[in-house]
């Protein structure tokens, strides 16, 4: 899909990380764009609010349905704008679709509560939805995060201004135009494509959206909760994680080495809750980190659309580099080994494109930034303890609090672990799996405010309290 979007306006272009190759362009949005977006979408609010949540309901699950439909081309979409492997395409498509679906289940459930007082009488309270909302929608996984924070929006009878990525803004755009057939009015849901320095900004600052749902940096989620915070705008904010997964001596160790490589390499290690951090307990942690090393040497790096790839390139060449200086820190600091890949590849197929293997690295200081930060990139760090409760320590030492696993079939160590971990999700004997319905957001510097569930359903309505004196 190469088409320019209107020639009278400025428009940038969306290139494929694997061989640097343009897919598109998108329009270059500007405050006045932001503004009309809102106007209309506030003109869209009267009837889209005031619709059955039966028919809401329909229109989600024909979007889904149509989405399904054309899974396959979205997800090629994806893959050449994104660069992760066709597979996760289909799965992350697939997702956003499961995700209409399943807020087109709940839509008319949460309408309010009743009760009566001889002293104040009918007690009522309605839930009724804010007004527009704005979404700003990062470029690991578009499809996805798009229907975390469009499906409860549109469910609850809101309007949408929504900004995809820069750099992975298609796929939004053609989910978009699948709920535009399904029968959404194309004035519910109003795309600005653009900056985040611009449009991202417009958003946070208007004063006429009553809610924003960012995903992306926490340095860029503290800047938008700042400015959100002068209109008093609700606002969820989903930041990345620096997930820690824990193995004890118990754990089976084919499926802990195999939880580790699809937890870290998944998505070449850009996913917020994929595992960033690994504690083995030192009893079994050569073992462990052997199997581990066999089963990462084994995947197959490529261009995301070639079948059989399992890891496509990283994002952008500024991520890749950031990936890999802090491997050569943690080298040069004496604060770990590299046991497997750690370089930029100049050779072959994976020259063009920004490609950068599986990495292991072992014996790894707790207190290295490639512990303490977000890595977002194929990098797995990997350190033993002595006990569950030291593990715990270390893994609650980061300022992130988004996800955590243990890997273990001792109930006692489930019990410490489950209740211990600052994480606003802990998995056992499992990583990076999320389904719609249950709550997903951080703790500390991982967030506010959770999206999925009817949790979320919650955050776009706003209690109304009426008292009836008969
Ligand atoms: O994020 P940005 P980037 C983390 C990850 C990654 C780092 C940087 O660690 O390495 O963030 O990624 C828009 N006001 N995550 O630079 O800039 C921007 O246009 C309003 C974790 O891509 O935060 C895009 O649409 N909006 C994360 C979105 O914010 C602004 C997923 C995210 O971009 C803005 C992505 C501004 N001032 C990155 N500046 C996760 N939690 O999964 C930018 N944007």
């Amino acid at each position: 899909m190469i088409s320019k979007p209107d020639q009278r306006q400025d428009s940038f272009e969306v290139h494929n990380p694997a061989d640097g190759n343009l897919v598109g362009y998108v329009s270059r949005g500007t405050q006045d764009d932001v503004d009309d977006a809102i106007r209309i979408s506030w003109e869209a609010f009267r009837s889209w609010s005031g619709t059955e949540p039966l028919d809401r309901s329909k229109i989600l699950f024909f979007a889904a349905r149509l989405v399904r439909e054309d899974q396959k081309e979205l997800s090629q979409l994806l893959t050449r704008e994104q660069g992760k492997p066709i597979k996760e395409s289909m799965n992350e498509i697939a997702g956003f679709a499961r995700v209409l679906e399943y807020y087109a289940s709940i839509t008319g459930t949460l309408q309010g509560d009743y009760g009566f007082s001889k002293n104040y009488g009918h007690m009522m309270v309605v839930r009724q939805p804010l007004g527009v909302c704005a979404a700003i929608i990062p470029w690991n996984m578009p499809a996805l995060i798009m229907g975390w924070k469009t499906g409860p929006v549109l469910a609850a009878g809101n309007t949408m201004v929504l900004k995809p990525s820069s750099t992975a803004p298609l796929t939004c755009i053609a989910l978009a135009g699948h709920l535009y057939r399904a029968g959404l009015p194309e004035s519910v849901l109003r795309i600005v494509t653009g900056s985040g320095g611009v449009v991202g900004q417009a958003l946070a600052r208007h004063p006429d959206i009553r809610s924003i749902s960012f995903t992306g940096a926490v340095s860029t989620g503290i800047e938008v909760a700042g400015n959100a915070a002068q209109t008093l705008k609700k606002t969820v904010l989903e930041l990345g994680g620096s997930d820690a997964m824990i193995v004890c001596k118990d754990a089976d160790p084919e499926a802990a080495a195999k939880g580790a490589v699809s937890g870290r390499f998944f998505n070449c290690g850009q996913t917020c809750t994929s595992i960033k951090r690994v504690f083995v307990d030192s009893a079994i942690c050569t073992p462990f980190v052997r199997r581990v090393r066999e089963l990462a040497e084994a995947l197959i790096i490529g261009d995301g659309l070639t079948g059989g790839v399992d890891m496509g390139p990283v994002h952008t060449g500024s991520q890749r580099e950031n990936v890999h200086s802090l491997v050569q820190e943690t080298v040069n600091n004496d604060q770990g080994t590299v046991l497997s890949g750690g370089y930029i590849p100049d050779t072959g197929a994976l020259k063009g494109g920004n490609f950068y293997p599986p990495t292991i690295l072992t014996n790894v200081d707790p207190d290295a930034p490639v512990m303490k930060e977000e890595v977002f990139g194929p990098v797995l760090p990997v350190s033993s303890f002595e006990t569950v409760t030291e593990a715990i320590d270390l893994a609650n030492s980061t300022r992130f609090g988004l996800g955590a696993s243990i890997w273990t079939h001792d109930m006692r160590t489930i019990s410490q672990a489950t209740r211990d971990l600052d994480a606003g999700i802990v998995w056992v004997n499992q990583h990076l799996r999320i389904p719609p319905e249950v709550p997903f957001g951080g703790m500390k510097f991982s967030g506010l405010g959770r999206e999925n569930g009817r949790y979320a359903l919650l955050q776009y309505l706003e209690e109304k309290t009426i008292l009836i004196n008969p």
